[in-house]
């Protein structure tokens, strides 16, 4: 066995009027999975597609994967998960016996859930090691009982779910990421410096426990740093290849100002060239202004930041560890040093009312430059998982598969709530005097959006006017 094909599942099903999957419209990035997988796999011949930024058709997927000795599908969250199924009954369909191996957020929290759909092998967690030994396993026909970090099915269809694998106790051991697989035309972020875009990470993990997030769970609520000079290591290489557009995946970036302060004083002093987005915590921002002048300086221009909401209450609630006070501090600090806004707010939180609701949409407004709103959506493996289902207040029964029209019961009602909000935020005068003639960086975002939304919006098909807000099967041939 040679040769791998390395999926990120196509589009077979799309939404309109608006996308399934907002932060798209903000342009595309890789996932950093593949680049990470495919540095650990020098030894194989790898091919990859990425049906999040083509359209690819089925013909295609099947050509690619009847010459893969085995197919490698990302399974990443309960939005994509449909598309994700149907790739992979695709696959079991047209090429029976090749060994279909998942990995990813959403199939670690749904390994059997994965196998029941017919795939043979979930890698949960972290998959750099994993992968390795399931290959040799697979290539030479050995066992796969005694591989930590899989589930798995044998011939007469019982599923098992080996014992976990240990981290990697020091993500500097890890291989630096393989970028050159992913093509990078494909890849747009909406950040003003020229060159291409793609993704980094500097960390994995998050050592708070927010009810709501599932990410933290996916990695036992450690929180792994690579170290500053490991990160310029990487950051020259992206800048070799033409890399200066970075969305650093990390879902507590900057957690540690020092650290972070070494690796923006290290871009200085080597002269790289990078604009970058981050999602960072309005604690981190807090704790030292400084370092976010020295970031901003090293290139940070987009601070993806976990406002969530500004009633304490519910700070308090989702066990969030900050409060209003803070994020407003961070949102000062940010604006005064001129990083873009890009906010996380959450709306439709279990117990909400509607007058939090109503504060929320306009906290949005004004400590945002940009809100991405969320209608809360409890998942699985998180604490508001189990709280929503002794309310019996869930949207599906196991949320394996979520459409971002179907909210928890109690809040659906918020779903014309949501979309009026950005209707109105949409085409009111300022946003539309930020596409115009805004900074740099407000004219990328907004520039990027409008033309993404008008995309989706003229995206036309018969199937989508009948069942507009619904999935529906988009390529068949
Ligand atoms: C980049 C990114 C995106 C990009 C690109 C996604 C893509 N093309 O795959 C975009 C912007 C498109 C995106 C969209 C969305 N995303 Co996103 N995204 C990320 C982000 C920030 C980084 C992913 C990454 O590169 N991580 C770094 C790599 C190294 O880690 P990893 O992905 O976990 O991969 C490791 C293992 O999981 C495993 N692995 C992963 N895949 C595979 C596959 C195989 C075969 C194997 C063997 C192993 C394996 O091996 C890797 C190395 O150990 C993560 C947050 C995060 N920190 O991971 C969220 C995250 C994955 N996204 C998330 C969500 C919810 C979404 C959206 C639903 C958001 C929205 N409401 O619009 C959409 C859904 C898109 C869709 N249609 O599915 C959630 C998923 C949570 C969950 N359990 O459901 C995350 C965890 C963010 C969060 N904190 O909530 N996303």
């Amino acid at each position: 066995m040679r040769n791998i094909l390395m999926l990120q599942p196509l589009r077979i099903y799309k939404r309109w009027p608006a996308p399934e999957d907002f932060t798209g419209l903000l342009g595309g990035t890789p996932t950093l999975a593949f680049a990470q997988l495919r540095a650990c796999l020098k030894n194989y011949q790898v091919d990859y597609m990425d049906g999040t930024v083509r359209d690819y058709s089925l013909a295609e997927l099947t050509k690619r994967a009847q010459d893969a000795d085995a197919v490698l599908v990302n399974a990443h969250s309960s939005v994509g998960a449909l598309n994700t199924e149907a790739n992979v009954r695709h696959l079991l369909e047209t090429c029976p016996g090749k060994p279909v191996i998942v990995g990813g957020h959403h199939a670690t929290a749904y390994d059997f859930e994965w196998l029941e759909r017919g795939v043979h092998f979930v890698v949960r967690n972290e998959g750099e090691r994993t992968i390795v030994e399931l290959l040799e396993a697979v290539k030479n026909g050995g066992a796969v009982d005694k591989i930590a970090g899989i589930s798995w099915q044998d011939g007469k269809r019982n599923f098992h779910r080996n014992p976990p694998r240990p981290l990697t106790p020091s993500l500097d051991e890890l291989p630096i990421p393989d970028w050159t697989i992913y093509n990078p035309e494909l890849y747009y972020l909406p950040l003003p410096i020229p060159g291409y875009s793609t993704t980094a990470e500097t960390s994995r993990g998050c050592s708070f426990s927010c009810k709501f997030c599932a990410a933290s769970e996916m990695w036992s609520h450690t929180h792994r740093f690579k170290s500053p000079g490991r990160v310029l290591e990487e950051l020259r290489i992206l800048n070799t290849l033409g890399f200066t557009r970075i969305w650093f995946s990390d879902d507590n970036f900057g957690a540690e100002p020092e650290r972070y302060a070494l690796i923006y004083e290290g871009i200085l002093k080597e002269n790289l060239k990078f604009n970058f987005a981050a999602f960072i915590r309005s604690d981190a921002v807090v704790r030292s202004p400084e370092t976010i002048k020295l970031a901003y300086r090293a290139g940070m221009r987009v601070a993806l930041l976990g406002i969530e909401t500004q009633i304490n209450r519910l700070l308090e609630d989702y066990s969030k560890s900050t409060d209003a006070r803070t994020n407003l501090k961070a949102v000062e600090i940010l604006r005064e040093t001129g990083i873009f806004i890009g906010g996380f707010m959450m709306v439709g939180y279990l117990d909400e009312t509607r007058e939090e609701t109503e504060s929320t949409f306009r906290a949005a407004d004004k400590l945002t430059d940009y809100p991405i709103i969320s209608i809360f959506e409890p998942r699985s493996g998180t604490r508001d998982f189990t709280r929503a289902r002794e309310k019996s207040d869930l949207p599906g029964a196991d949320m394996f598969y979520h459409n971002t029209v179907k909210f928890i019961p109690s809040k659906r009602h918020l779903l014309r709530e949501y979309r009026g909000f950005y209707r109105r935020y949409l085409t009111h005068p300022k946003q539309l005097r930020k596409f115009l003639s805004g900074t740099a960086v407000e004219k990328a975002w907004y520039r990027t959006l409008y033309k993404n939304l008008a995309k989706s919006v003229f995206s036309l098909s018969a199937a989508k006017i009948l069942h507009p807000w619904e999935m529906v099967r988009d390529i068949h041939k």
